[in-house]
């Protein structure tokens, strides 16, 4: 009765505009700020039931929209792994989310309650971890999602305070693993397994002064004052901040951010002529994207970008050299590690990074876009890599491998071989699975093993951006009456409806040389994307024109 009373009463409060639609898409719901609140209170309620269902283990709800404009806003549930929510919920999500009135909100809650077997009425059964970003509509949405959790009865919130969106998903992981929670100590694992790091370079590799100073693009978001509130603490590295979210600096995303340098390739907001040459990092509004670039001269204002792809490419080195390094010296069986390394892109990676992993002989394999799919896949290896083009990736690392690092080590350091080129290289396969974000893509840790790694190598921008040079490409949108009529397969790389738009493509496609192209329907605009790759810009934006002429 109560359980039903809070339910009517959670809903009556945030009314569903007539009219409105929401819909699960590739990172939860996202529209305008304004219009959140009914949707975010009842993710809230997801949240809090999906606890229940997995016997109280904490949820985590993050109220973002990314690299989105600043009016806008969103909410998506992470999984009690740190992960995003299981993908057969999202069903639930929307129908919940679309619910047209209270009493079938009720209706909807109790029957999915009984279809999932989520026992509903118990005391203290769920536990909802809260963070929110930057945006002015954020205090407003977090009270939503604090009524629709507490609609639940015996789920309790906390809520953790502005954050990036990857601390939550590192919160939330890190509760259900029993380790700390908190802020403090995310910072300090994130300084200490940096530190250790760079205690691990070769003695004359390391940076001078030049090499060690870094500009960082905050995006006027989260991420921008998390690194100014700790960059004291990381010796080493020389980091400015600019669009640090601070008062008068500017708006959040705007002209800035890793999503506006990755598809516009142009100098963001904040930056100027005396920064021509040093090497600077982008993030998004939220934190979990990362990109590096450089201006290329005083006169105009175009970068040379350091994507996704090449940082899976500069991580993906690093690892495999750790490992060359482990199993080719001496090379006792019990002095070895076997490990499964797996990296995923998706069709947006440039075909020039995949041709450049598959070079090392690695195993690549691709996923649709959104990092759902993406995590999901890198799991299945002992260490898989993944990352998106637009700069949001992590690596993975198994139980199984971290518990084979360990022993090792202990092994190593009991035998006095602490001084061994095998000793050094588990420690830093281990300092490396603690600095990267387990849980997701997380552009501070990612940011930092960057660093730590172009230390190791003593690699100035310039090495990394020249691993390999990239095929020009050109992205469109074309705006359709309905996207859904486009269905891909093949991890979104071919058509397979409308019929005959696959035939159209593959024909526009054999007019070019290294000529590639595909259409998606995007997950979270109402648009058709367009990608297209050829050997020069003059083809890739030809290509991509005469192929977004045939999705009109
Ligand atoms: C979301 C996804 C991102 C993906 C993008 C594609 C997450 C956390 N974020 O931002 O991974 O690249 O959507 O957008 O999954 P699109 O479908 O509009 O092209
Ligand atoms: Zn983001």
């Amino acid at each position: 009765q109560e359980q039903r009373r809070r339910l009517i009463a959670a809903a009556t409060r945030f009314p569903l505009p007539s009219g409105c639609r929401f819909s699960y898409g590739t990172a939860g719901f996202r529209a305008d700020g304004a219009t959140m609140a009914p949707a975010v209170c009842r993710a809230g309620i997801l949240a809090a039931l999906r606890s229940v269902k997995l016997a109280g283990a904490a949820v985590g709800i993050v109220i973002t929209a990314s690299h989105n404009p600043i009016g806008d806003n969103g909410v998506k549930i992470a999984d009690p792994d740190g992960g995003m929510m299981a993908q057969h919920w999202e069903p639930f999500a929307d129908a919940l989310a679309n619910a047209p009135d209270p009493d079938a909100l009720l209706q909807m809650v109790l029957q999915f309650a009984k279809d999932e077997g989520i026992p509903l009425g118990g005391e203290d059964t769920a536990q909802v971890l809260l963070g929110r970003d930057t945006r002015p509509t954020g205090a407003y949405l977090l009270d939503a999602a604090l009524q629709g959790i507490n609609a639940i009865v015996g789920a309790r919130a906390v809520d953790m305070g502005i954050l990036t969106t990857p601390q939550l998903h590192w919160m939330v992981r890190s509760k259900n693993k029993g380790v700390m929670a908190s802020e403090s100590y995310y910072f300090r694992q994130l300084i200490g397994s940096f530190r250790r790091m760079l205690e691990l370079v070769p003695k004359g590799k390391g940076g001078d002064e030049v090499a060690k100073k870094l500009i960082v693009d905050g995006a006027n978001g989260i991420g921008g004052v998390k690194l100014e509130q700790i960059k004291v603490e990381l010796s080493g590295i020389d980091i400015s901040v600019r669009n640090s979210g601070k008062e008068g600096e500017g708006i959040l995303n705007h002209m800035c951010g890793a999503d506006f340098v990755q598809k516009e390739r142009v100098t963001p907001h904040g930056f100027n002529p005396e920064d021509v040459g040093v090497r600077c990092a982008s993030l998004d509004g939220d934190a979990d994207r990362l990109v590096y670039f450089r201006l290329s001269s005083a006169s105009d204002n175009r970068v040379d970008l350091v994507d996704g792809d090449k940082i899976l490419s500069l991580f993906a080195l690093f690892i495999r050299e750790q490992l060359d390094i482990v199993n080719n010296n001496g090379g006792q069986a019990n002095k070895s590690l076997s490990a499964r390394l797996g990296i995923v892109q998706t069709a947006y990676a440039n075909g020039a990074s995949t041709l450049f992993l598959k070079s090392l002989g690695l195993e690549v394999v691709f996923t649709p876009t959104g990092v759902k799919y993406l995590h999901k896949r890198a799991l299945e290896y002992d260490i898989g890599i993944y990352f998106e083009a637009n700069g949001h990736g992590t690596v993975v690392f198994s139980e199984d491998f971290i518990s084979q690092l360990e022993s090792l080590s202990n092994e190593l350091s009991s035998q006095a071989d602490i001084g061994s080129a095998q000793y050094h290289a588990v420690m830093r396969l281990l300092a490396a699975s603690q600095l990267i974000n387990q849980a997701v893509g997380d552009a501070l840790s990612g940011l930092l093993l960057v660093e730590a790694i172009l230390q190791y190598k003593g690699w100035s921008f310039q090495d990394w951006c020249g691993l390999y040079s990239d095929l020009p490409s050109r992205q469109l949108k074309v705006k359709v009456k309905d996207r859904s009529v486009i269905v891909t397969t093949d991890a979104e790389t071919k058509v397979s409806q409308p019929s005959s738009l696959q035939e159209l493509i593959d024909k526009e496609t054999a007019n070019y040389t290294h000529g590639r192209c595909f259409v998606r329907p995007s997950g979270t605009e109402d648009v058709v994307r367009v990608y297209a790759e050829a050997s020069t810009q003059v083809e890739a934006d030809g290509l991509a024109k005469s192929v977004a002429h045939h999705v009109e």
